[in-house]
């Protein structure tokens, strides 16, 4: 099995001896298709900055996504363009923002005739693969191979959608889709290895309803966790949707039966706030093995170099912040997704980032790193300049978002605004409300000052750059 990966050192070595001269021809050989690297892009579903080691997190430890920092590049501020489920999968496969690609809300099927990375690195000449949750409603178009929980999925002994054909699979979901991506790595290797591969291992976890492996039910029993500074939180100096959403932490149903009658309303509120964040982050812990799994595995085989390595979620994730669980709102902790790539032949070890980098992004700095040509139609940019430690021009300055889904499951007013490095605007059409948030001043965005003189004029350009965004990306508000 060595032998088909030594054909990195054999190609080093003619480059390096003909030099420049060959290159022309080189370019056209065979060998030069197998250059392009492999791309195992790993995506849990929920996963907040703030639920990993490496972003800072001082209860959870998540070694091995931490691994993909230390040897790779850290995205400091990587943001979702919708923070939902279906809408950020479609705008990831496609490159584009919600009312391009159609999926605005959960319940919309994603028109599976649209362009998508992986149909053009399939077409390219990629092997490609999906295992784990899809959510887009139509069935997966441009793999090789998928299997895909239908739906949300469930936790334990799902049931998976393997090629159209259904079966209940024995087991816990994180753990089965890394072994399924492992067994079809090995698939790979055996069968396809000359070819390059896109890998796509997509966790349901850490989603709702939380439920942990058997194997760490007990971690955290004996300590409590902290609650975030915005805990209690009574949404006043907030736009009148805070108040109006219906995901506080004090009234989650899922742990009504466990209540005691006597209970205070804040006893309750913290009872809940324990066993939700407790089960989260242990979820979260198996997701991170996972990820350890499928490093040592492609260490195995020999190309752990040789591939692209993804960490990300699909959107963020409030963990109490606001007195909140779920996302939905353009706030930090909703918006904000992991982004670390490992790439040890082009991508600094150790390295971050601080531009502000999308979601629509993802699509094309795949498809720049596999050496296809990005379609003029892709919203998002590409980062390869950024990966690869080139120089970075123009880059944006702000980003557009825009939330469509109501009233359920949880009353969010559709909303849209920009943000910037510094200020973030919000506006809710149904209510006629702005917020404006000095994010410098005020991180935990606990105090609109839209209204407020002094930032008047800082509000009038904002309000321009939000109608210029929108303008640019073909989006009417
Ligand atoms: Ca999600």
């Amino acid at each position: 099995m060595a032998n088909k990966f030594h054909k990195f050192t054999r190609r080093k070595f003619i480059g390096g001896t003909f030099g420049l001269t060959l290159l022309g021809a080189f370019k056209s050989h065979p060998f030069a298709r197998e250059r392009r690297p492999n791309i195992l892009f790993i995506m849990s579903d929920d996963h907040a900055n703030h639920a990993l080691s490496c972003y800072g997190s001082r209860i959870v430890e998540t070694p091995n996504i931490d691994r993909l920092a230390r040897e790779g590049m850290l995205f400091r501020n990587c943001f979702v363009t919708n923070s939902l489920c279906a809408p950020s999968r479609a705008s990831i496969l496609t490159g584009k923002y919600a009312h391009v690609h159609g999926v605005k809300d959960n319940s919309t099927r994603f028109d599976p005739t649209q362009h998508t990375f992986i149909k053009l690195l399939h077409r390219a000449g990629y092997v490609t693969a999906v295992i784990g949750k899809w959510h887009l409603h139509s069935e997966p178009t441009g793999f090789d191979y998928w299997c895909v929980l239908p739906g949300q999925g469930e936790y334990v002994n799902p049931t998976f959608i393997e090629m159209k054909k259904r079966s209940k699979v024995e087991g816990y979901a994180t753990d089965i889709i890394t072994k399924m991506c492992i067994s079809w790595l090995r698939q790979w290797s055996e069968n396809m290895g000359d070819k390059p591969f896109c890998l796509l291992c997509h966790h349901k976890a850490p989603h709702r309803p939380w439920t942990p492996p058997q194997r760490h039910m007990k971690l955290y029993a004996d300590i409590e966790i902290p609650e975030p500074p915005t805990f209690d939180d009574d949404y006043s100096n907030r736009a009148s949707a805070a108040a109006h959403a219906d995901m506080r932490i004090a009234d989650m149903p899922d742990y009504a039966k466990e209540l005691k009658p006597e209970m205070t309303p804040k006893e309750r509120k913290r009872y809940n706030y324990q066993r939700f964040i407790k089960d989260y982050l242990r979820c979260v812990v198996a997701v991170d093995e996972g990820v350890g799994e499928l490093l040592r595995e492609l260490e195995q085989l020999g190309v752990i170099d040789d591939t692209v390595i993804i960490y990300t979620s699909d959107n963020g994730f409030f963990l109490g912040d606001h007195g909140w669980y779920d996302k939905r709102f353009m706030y930090e902790q909703s918006i904000r997704v992991p982004l670390i790539v490992r790439y040890p032949r082009e991508v600094k070890a150790g390295s971050t980032d601080e531009h502000i980098v999308l979601n629509v992004d993802f699509a094309p700095t795949l498809l720049d790193i596999a050496g296809v040509e990005i379609p003029g139609d892709v919203q998002g940019r590409s980062l390869k300049s950024i990966l690869f430690g080139k120089p970075v021009n123009d880059w944006r300055t702000a980003m557009y978002y825009r939330y469509y889904e109501y009233p359920k499951p949880h009353r969010v007013l559709p909303h849209y605004g920009v943000r910037t490095e510094r200020y973030k605007l919000i506006h809710y059409p149904t209510t006629g409300e702005w917020e404006l948030f000095d994010l410098h001043q005020d991180q935990h965005e606990m105090r609109n000052i839209y209204g407020e003189p002094t930032y008047s004029g800082v509000a009038m350009e904002l309000k321009e750059l939000l109608h210029r965004l929108a303008g640019e990306l073909g989006d009417t508000l």
